[in-house]
């Protein structure tokens, strides 16, 4: 089995966690934004071959890992829910991250780059009011989220300074050894 993948990328990086904590054997292949738009339809990373098996998509990797390794995935409603929000405000999170990054293009130039904005402004809001801090093991939703947030404070795109749930989910993952593990590097 052969997951291609970055170190900074927030949907690797929930894939990884579950990698090390199932303990499957897989090897990383590191692959950049050149490689993945040739090895994937998708031209995103995680993608994961085993065998004849390609998936494109990190839900459906990490669903592949969890009941390969014996475990269910997100068969909790309310999970999956938080699992699909955070899905949602993280991709127009990364959309706006790519445009200003590869094209120079901010949000001042795009009515709809500020509308995704806005769904990221209105996306943590929720989330900050939805997720009740409990305690490890975290949820693949609470994974989830704690990998967007991570994240998003990495390459200075969200403010959790108001946000006090969010806030605290972060600091209970930063006790999770594997989520330490996985942090995106310091020097990119
Ligand atoms: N829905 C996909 C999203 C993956 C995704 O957006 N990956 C980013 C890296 S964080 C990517 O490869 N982006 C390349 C691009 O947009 O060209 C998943 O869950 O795997």
């Amino acid at each position: 089995m052969k997951i291609y993948g970055s170190f900074t990328s927030p949907f690797v990086r929930h894939c990884r966690i579950v990698l090390l904590e199932t303990n499957l054997s897989c090897e990383f292949v590191e692959t950049d934004a050149q490689q993945s738009a040739q090895l994937s339809p998708t031209k995103k990373v995680p993608l994961l071959i085993d065998g004849d098996l390609t998936l494109t998509d990190s839900s459906s990797i990490l669903k592949y890992l969890r009941e390969k390794a014996g475990f269910s995935y997100l068969a909790d409603i309310k999970d999956f829910e938080l699992f699909n929000m955070i899905n949602t405000v993280m991709d127009a999170c990364v959309n706006i991250f790519f445009l200003e990054k590869m094209d120079n293009i901010g949000l001042n130039d795009s009515k709809y780059l500020q509308r995704q904005n806005s769904r990221v402004l209105s996306g943590l809001q929720e989330l900050n009011s939805a997720v009740s801090v409990g305690k490890l093991p975290l949820t693949d939703g609470e994974i989830r989220l704690a990998c967007f947030l991570d994240w998003g404070l990495y390459r200075k795109r969200i403010d959790l300074s108001e946000l006090d749930n969010l806030q605290r989910l972060l600091e209970l993952a930063g006790t999770d050894e594997i989520f330490k593990q996985t942090a995106p590097p310091l020097n990119l």
